[in-house]
């Protein structure tokens, strides 16, 4: 999509610290991080939100789900553990409407969440 900031990255019209690629999703660090360890997974694909997966895109949930354990591996939290989470629409606080998963990380995170 020519004006979604998440496709820029992707295609590198806007520049990022990538963290781990492959054909279908792409991770970057945070411009804004909330932990020592905090990354955004998205997939190639053009999706808005969780809100619009359904039958024919849900394979680029299961590709980011398929990295997670491997970016949390090469961080080196993966025994500690961590979050992911996806903000969705207004109440959920989503500021970019490109399907982005957090992996949050390096710090006793709290709970619940505000
Ligand atoms: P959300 O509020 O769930 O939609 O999260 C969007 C995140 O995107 C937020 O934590 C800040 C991050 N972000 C916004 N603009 C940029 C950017 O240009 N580069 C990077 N790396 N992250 C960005």
């Amino acid at each position: 999509m020519a004006d979604c900031l998440f496709c820029k990255i992707i295609t590198g019209d806007v520049p990022s610290e990538k963290v781990f690629e492959t054909e279908k999703v792409l991770a970057f660090r945070d411009i804004r991080p909330q932990a020592p360890v905090h990354i955004l997974i998205i997939p190639k694909e053009h999706i808005a939100s969780a809100q619009q997966i359904n039958a024919s895109n849900s394979q680029a949930v299961a590709d980011i789900a398929e990295v997670i354990p491997k970016i949390a591996e090469q961080e080196g939290i993966s025994k500690q553990g961590y979050r992911i989470v996806t903000n969705i629409g207004f109440h959920g606080q989503q500021t970019v409407e490109h399907l982005h998963y957090h992996l949050l990380g390096g710090r006793q995170l709290g709970w619940p969440p505000g």
